[in-house]
């Protein structure tokens, strides 16, 4: 019998590992939309379309590249609705003597591929996914070696073996190996010269598939009026261009910077397209090294960029894989606070809240200091269950994966490993939003009060943070500053914070 090469729907790359050792005439790749994957957490609606929409795409493009793909729609009827019992349907269709796989981008789904071999009695081989720069064993040797984990040393080691923005004397370029102290801008003001990323206007295999998702998934959060992303490698490649072309100089200036109604400013965009698989991050960053040693672009903006992708996003996956599966349920600060509702609706008088969660609603997508300053600050402050702050993450952001997303967001954001993953909480109060942006501006709380009618709830929020968690925290150097000025303010004002606090929780409740 031929191989069954199954292809997950973030597995988009079409020199994949599976395929790439595998013989096309030989061959059956099979490509699943599975109500379980769908449904195992409650994605926004223009992620699950976003994803069977460049799933269609892709075994369109295997197939004129030579491949045999078969390929479960949602809706036939005969759809099993999991990865295994379609491989076990699929396995009775094609008599395959073999399964050949890319390795799963998260736990659950890992598991399931580890069960084949035994419940189908065929040899399965799970091939590792070179798609990333450090393998699973390269980060746990890196790892063993460290009393302390910590990106940036991890990054140096993935500038030195890609090359990237090195000198030929094997220096960082510039003489530093990090910008991130000219990324911190505050916004500029609004012009109409503010890059877009480009709108592709849904061709007929998109337009099927929101027409399935609006049917199928109008329970889950988001809009689909505003679906705009790209569905082809072809079509990556050209918001790759815009990027590179219009906002990657001004990307390092303005990485940290936030204004209303504009929700992509000199971001790339490009994450739910890198995580799929339908554009190679390495290229991408060799193109972005090209474009500042041709000079148009300077080196902070090219260095941070390069950052987030050789540095943070290889960073993130390796402590998510040798974390092991319990990570997500971890929570160092015991924090139980359900969710808010307003984080399905965007209805707060919050306006930077209303704004962040607005805009994740119409688009699956907020920049990063969006999602940790504000929604996952907020969140941090409140004392959400890091758990529920995890789940809603991983459903309402195009680029959404377990992988990326759930050390993001309980480690970085929610504090919730106790700091493995940054060494001090993400915490601020209003104060840094108003410099940050132009949010304050327009909303009906006044930034600079603490307490009062009128009071920004992050300042009362932060102290009270700091209060509630002094066990845990106030031992920690970087936090040493705030709570020698807590412990200055008057006993009298540090208990009106305090309760000022403790009234806005039970609001939420
Ligand atoms: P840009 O600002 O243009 O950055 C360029 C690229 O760098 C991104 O496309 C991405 O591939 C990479 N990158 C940047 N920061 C990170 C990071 N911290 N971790 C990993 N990669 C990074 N990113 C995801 O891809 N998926 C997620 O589910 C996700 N969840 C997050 C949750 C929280 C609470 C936080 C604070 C961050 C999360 N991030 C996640 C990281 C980051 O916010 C997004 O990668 C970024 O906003 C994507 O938009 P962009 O492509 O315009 O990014
Ligand atoms: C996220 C997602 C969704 C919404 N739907 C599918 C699907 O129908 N078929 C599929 O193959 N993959 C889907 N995915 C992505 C998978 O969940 C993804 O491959 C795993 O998260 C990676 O382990
Ligand atoms: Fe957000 Fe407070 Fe500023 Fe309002 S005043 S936008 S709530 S930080």
């Amino acid at each position: 019998g031929p191989f069954l090469i199954p292809v997950l729907g973030d597995q988009l790359t079409p020199d994949i590992a599976a395929l790439r050792h595998a013989d096309k005439a030989r061959s059956v790749v099979l490509m699943m939309e599975v109500a379980d994957e769908t449904r195992y957490v409650r994605h926004h609606k223009a992620k699950i379309a976003f994803i069977l929409s460049a799933m269609r795409h892709h075994a369109d493009r295997l197939r004129a590249l030579g491949w045999t793909v078969d390929y479960v729609k949602l809706d036939d009827p005969a759809n099993s609705g999991s990865f295994t019992a379609e491989v076990a349907r699929a396995i009775a269709r094609h008599h395959p003597a073999a399964i050949h796989v890319t390795e799963a981008g998260e736990w659950r789904v890992r598991a399931m591929l580890e069960d084949w071999e035994l419940r189908f009695g065929l040899p399965v081989t799970i091939h590792e996914d070179d798609r990333f720069l450090c393998s699973h064993a390269e980060f746990d040797s890196w790892a063993a070696a460290r009393k302390q984990l910590r990106m940036e040393f991890f990054y140096r080691d993935m500038r030195r073996k890609t090359g990237l923005l090195m000198t030929s004397a094997g220096n960082p370029e510039g003489g530093e190996w990090n910008y991130d102290a000219e990324n911190r801008k505050p916004p500029p003001g609004r012009d109409l010269l503010m890059p877009q990323p480009v709108r592709f206007r849904p061709d007929a295999v998109t337009q099927d598939v929101l027409a399935l998702v609006a049917d199928r998934f109008a329970d889950h959060i988001g809009s689909l009026d505003h679906f705009h992303f790209a569905v082809t490698h072809e079509e990556a490649m050209r918001q790759q261009r815009r990027f590179l072309d219009e906002a990657l100089p001004r990307f390092g200036d303005y990485q940290d910077a936030m204004l209303t109604d504009e929700p992509f400013l000199w971001h790339s965009i490009l994450s739910p397209y890198i995580n799929a698989g339908l554009l190679d991050p390495l290229a991408l960053c060799h193109a972005v090294e090209a474009r500042y040693r041709a000079g148009k672009v300077p080196l902070n903006a090219a260095e941070g960029f390069i950052r987030q992708i050789i540095g943070w996003r290889e960073y993130v996956r390796g402590i998510y894989w040798h974390e092991g599966p319990d990570y997500a349920q971890r929570n160092a600060l015991g924090t139980t606070r359900p969710l808010p509702g307003f984080y399905w609706t965007g209805e707060t008088d919050m306006h930077c809240m209303a704004q962040a969660i607005g805009q994740t609603i119409d688009h699956a997508y907020a920049h990063h200091i969006q999602r940790l300053m504000i929604t996952g600050n907020f969140a941090l402050l409140a004392g959400i269950d890091p758990h529920q702050v995890h789940v809603w993450y991983l459903e309402v952001y195009a680029d959404a994966y377990e992988w990326v997303e759930l050390p993001n967001t309980l480690g970085m954001s929610q504090f919730a490993d106790g700091g493995l993953l940054g060494s001090k909480p993400y915490a601020a109060s209003g104060a840094y939003i108003n410099r940050m942006s132009d949010y304050c501006k327009s909303c009906r709380y006044d930034v600079k009060q603490r307490v009062g009618e009128d009071a920004c709830p992050f300042n009362a929020l932060y102290w009270d943070f700091l209060a509630r968690n002094e066990k845990l925290l106030g031992g920690n150097m970087r936090l040493a500053m705030p709570y020698r000025n807590w412990a200055k303010m008057a006993q009298p004002d540090r208990a009106a914070i305090r309760d000022q606090a403790a009234r806005f929780l039970t609001s939420l409740d």
